[in-house]
């Protein structure tokens, strides 16, 4: 098959959850994929289950910078115009409430969820320019950023972060072709709980007796969003599974 006038996503964190099933999906539908993330063999299986050209995988760490300058330095030029950037890979470390929090962990969720974000934009901004009309940039934030909990301390703020920079970043590309939208999912099955908690038994329990959003409601809706009228920016997508709701704030008495 001929890909050389399908359009490419550019996936961080290709390799599980939301980016993995981002990634199957466009390549179902015909499009090109630029898979990313740590785990190589991961970003092996997800090529080999596509046509020869159609997915480009290069490993890439977000918490490096010259990781990241260095994948999009070597895109191949069939992979090089970049329609859609998803903004995806990033990670949540820690349940507790401070002060029993590791600096270690807020440094690693500040440099993944932000400096990786930052990162990949700002290096990817050319090959973006390049589609022209109709290309788009899907940042993914959470429900984390607006709705406090205990223990959300940075990592919820790491993508409230996320939601305003997606809106400055469309006002300083006011004018040019790039859209830009903040997509704020609620709780949802992946890899996140077992990377957040190292722990099985904690992923287990959180979606025991509910029926959380699966990566492919998130897929779906990154479809829905690249593929609007060129003329077309959506600013921001909340989604949450039925199951849970945008309760009140709660109150401590005594
Ligand atoms: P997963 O843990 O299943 O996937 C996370 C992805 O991020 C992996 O592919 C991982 O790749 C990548 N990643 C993490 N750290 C790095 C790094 N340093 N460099 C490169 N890639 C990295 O979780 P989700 O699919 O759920 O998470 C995707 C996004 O959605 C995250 O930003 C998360 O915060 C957000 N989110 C998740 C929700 C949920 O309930 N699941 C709800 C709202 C938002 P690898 O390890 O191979 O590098
Ligand atoms: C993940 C959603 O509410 O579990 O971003 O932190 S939450």
């Amino acid at each position: 098959q001929d890909f050389s006038a399908a359009k490419t996503i550019f996936i961080t964190g290709a390799t599980s959850g939301f980016g993995a099933a981002t990634a199957r999906m466009f390549a179902q539908n015909g499009w090109k994929v630029v898979g990313t993330g740590r785990r190589e063999e991961r970003l092996k299986e997800l090529q080999a289950e596509f046509l020869e050209g159609q997915i480009h995988v290069v490993p890439m760490d977000l918490t490096d910078e010259s990781s990241i300058k260095a994948a999009i330095d070597a895109l191949p030029e069939s992979h090089s115009t970049i329609d859609c950037l998803f903004n995806n890979g990033g990670l949540a470390l820690g349940v507790d409430p401070v002060p029993n929090v590791s600096r270690e962990q807020w440094r690693t969720m500040v440099d993944t969820n932000i400096m990786g974000v930052l990162d990949v934009t700002l290096n990817l901004l050319p090959h973006l320019k390049r589609a022209g009309k109709g290309a788009s940039i899907v940042n993914v934030g959470s429900i984390a950023a607006r709705f406090a909990y205990p223990g959300g301390n940075v990592y919820g703020a790491t993508k409230a972060f996320t939601r305003q920079f997606s809106y400055n970043l469309r006002a300083d590309l006011a004018g040019g072709d790039i859209r830009v939208t903040s997509l704020e999912p609620g709780m949802a099955k992946s890899e996140f709980t077992l990377v957040r908690t190292g722990s099985e038994e904690a992923n287990e329990k959180l979606y025991e007796d509910v029926l959380p959003l699966v990566p492919q409601d998130i897929a779906e809706i990154v479809w829905f969003l690249a593929t609007r009228p060129a003329h077309v920016n959506i600013n921001c997508v909340e989604v949450m599974p039925v199951a849970q709701t945008p309760s009140a704030p709660t109150i401590t008495r005594g």
